[in-house]
């Protein structure tokens, strides 16, 4: 056996020759590749499990596209952030309310079947939202795991009506069993071997307007509030503004804006970067070739005066304007 697989591995495999749809057998490959410790000695078995990933995906595409439409979603916008959390807690009325998906909201539990995405402005910035199914104390399904895996981040949202820290928990412990952390994690290169995907998050208090005197909330914020940024909201209420604002800011990323020599730059489109990129990424980020061909850039912000050139390794700063010369 090469490696040291862990214990998941070794389950995912299990599940991986039980599987009987080709979408099972997809989502049990791409557990084994997230559960895998990542070195050397597991660079060939990480190849062909993703040839056998993109083969199974190839015949599937053909069969049933509309099928693994609501189990994969497509990224769009900035980011994509899974909207996760217990039965009832409001998931469906929050992705209502801030984007333009129209998902079911309806007052009893387990009313969301599928995953929906929707799109939320936040300034000139576009976050794709993704209403689930409920999350219990069960193992999430196959591909609602898939989904969060796949997620840039996560809104965890509990119901501030009642004891929203044994909901939580519950939830972390799912979550952790499946190697998933909450926060921002280590760099990868120090945590190669483990394996674990970590998550940014933000908590969301649902239902305020029910939290008699905010004390489920303040239980909710001692627990959470030193790792993970936490809200109180009422998402029936329609005064979102502050978690669009936080979902945002927990992205940890930056806008930068392009312009042509002479020309003006188009601030209602900004290329959306991890904080502190550099130039070189900026470039890479509008096309791979575009990096390679750029000579050199003017910079408008973060430069020592407007219009300084600077080089690749020039570290940007968010509301920063680039010019690019080839
Ligand atoms: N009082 C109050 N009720 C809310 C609030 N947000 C949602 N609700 C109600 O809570 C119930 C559940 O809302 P949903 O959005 O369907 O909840 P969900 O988390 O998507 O539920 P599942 O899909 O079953 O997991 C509905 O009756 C909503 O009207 C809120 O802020 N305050
Ligand atoms: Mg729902």
């Amino acid at each position: 056996m090469p490696a040291n697989l862990t214990p998941q591995y070794l389950e995912a495999e299990r599940n991986f020759h039980a599987a009987k749809t080709t979408q099972e057998k997809i989502a049990c490959l791409e557990e084994m590749l997230a559960v895998m410790p990542k070195h050397k000695g597991t660079d060939h078995l990480r190849a062909e499990l993703r040839t056998r990933i993109a083969n199974l995906t190839k015949s599937i595409d053909k069969k049933t596209a509309t099928q693994h439409a609501t189990t994969k979603i497509e990224k769009a916008g900035a980011a994509q952030v899974a909207v996760i959390g217990p039965p009832n807690t409001g998931k469906s009325q929050i992705v209502a309310a801030i984007t333009n998906a129209r998902p079911t909201v309806a007052a009893y539990p387990y009313t969301t079947q599928t995953a929906m995405p929707g799109m939320m402005h936040f300034e000139n910035v576009q976050i794709q939202l993704v209403d689930t199914p409920p999350l219990g104390e069960q193992p999430p399904e196959w591909w609602l795991l898939n989904i969060i895996r796949r997620a840039d981040a996560l809104l965890i949202v509990v119901d501030l009506s009642q004891d929203a820290l044994a909901q939580d928990d519950a939830l972390v412990t799912v979550l952790t069993e499946k190697n998933i952390r909450l926060g921002k994690g280590e760099e990868p290169e120090n945590d190669e071997e483990s394996a674990v995907n970590y998550k940014k998050t933000l908590i969301v208090g649902n239902k305020a307007d029910m939290d008699t005197g905010g004390n489920n909330y303040r239980a909710l914020k001692s627990r959470f509030g030193e790792q993970l940024p936490t809200i109180a909201i009422t998402a029936t209420s329609g005064n979102l503004d502050e978690l669009k604002r936080k979902t945002y800011q927990m992205l940890d990323v930056m806008r930068v804006y392009t312009k042509t020599p002479g020309g003006k730059p188009d601030m209602t489109d900004p290329i959306i970067l991890e904080r502190d990129s550099t130039l070189e990424m900026a470039a890479t980020s509008i096309h791979k070739s575009l990096a390679l061909r750029m000579k050199y850039a003017r910079v408008w912000g973060s430069g020592k005066f407007d219009g300084v050139m600077v080089k690749r390794d020039h570290v940007l700063q968010d509301g920063d304007i680039i010019e690019l010369h080839v």
